[in-house]
């Protein structure tokens, strides 16, 4: 996969994507990085990329022909490329849009800053993607959090392959708790069935562990998922544990 990243602090973006599983992702050829730094594009010696809005208020907006030209030279010699616009007014960005673009061969990610990009750049096919409800100081952020949802689904991206199938919203519920030794630390003691042995157990203990926590944490997951008669039966039992010791 090639992903082209234009923004006015791209090294930003690239320092994050040349260490762990991104970093390796790179080496092994699976994805394919470029940066473009929109100031480069500028067309006056100050290197001007920003300009005043018209009709007033305050901030700063990221002129049209820098961006243009910039987006220009990062399609250039690519065949279908699927343009995304980083801004808080996008589709926000879950785990079914990260398999989205994953389809893409070609993706350009473009990182704003100011109030927002001059909006006669967008193009007719040109999209919007937000990371969430916060504000964020610019697109740079989002575009690593982008890259690094995308990279690490991409097949041998990760060491062990099961990885990313395993993952928590891969299922569609939050992960169950980890355990590392000593067995004991501070006090406090692995859960015994970690320690037995027995995977059947120890699978159903996690299962319910992630059913729980979703339960409690993020039933909005729950409410979106239907659950299999086993999970429904392991849902029911942490629920009446949960209430007996207390809760509720
Ligand atoms: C009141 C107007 N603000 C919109 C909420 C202006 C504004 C704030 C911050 C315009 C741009 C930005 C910079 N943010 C991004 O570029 C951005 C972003 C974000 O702030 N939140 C979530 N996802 C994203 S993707 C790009």
């Amino acid at each position: 996969m090639d992903i082209d990243v234009v923004a006015l602090f791209p090294d930003a973006v690239r320092a994050f994507c040349e260490v762990g599983v991104l970093g390796r992702a790179q080496e092994r050829g699976i994805v394919r990085l470029r940066y473009w730094d929109v100031r480069a594009f500028a067309d006056d010696a100050r290197q001007t990329v920003d300009d005043r809005p018209y009709g007033g208020g305050p901030g700063m907006v990221l002129m049209a022909e820098p961006l243009a030209r910039a987006l220009t030279a990062a399609k250039e010699g690519r065949g279908a490329v699927r343009t995304i616009y980083l801004s808080p007014s996008g589709r926000r960005l879950d785990e079914a849009g990260v398999r989205e673009l994953m389809g893409a061969g070609s993706l350009v990610l473009v990182a704003g800053r100011y109030e927002g990009i001059d909006e006669r750049v967008l193009e007719a096919g040109d999209e919007e993607w937000s990371i969430g409800d916060y504000v964020l100081s610019g697109g740079e952020v989002a575009a690593g959090v982008v890259i690094d949802a995308l990279v690490r689904q991409l097949p041998g991206a990760l060491g062990h392959e099961d990885s990313a199938r395993e993952d928590s919203f891969a299922h569609g519920l939050l992960d169950h708790p980890h355990y590392t030794r000593p067995e004991e630390w501070r006090g406090r003691e692995v859960p015994p069935v970690l320690l037995s042995g027995d995977h059947g157990r120890i699978r159903r203990w996690r299962l319910k562990a992630a059913l729980g926590r979703t339960w409690l944490r993020r039933p909005d997951l729950l409410a979106g998922r239907s659950l299999t008669s086993e999970e429904q039966g392991l849902l029911e039992e942490f629920q009446q544990e949960y209430r007996g010791q207390g809760h509720e």
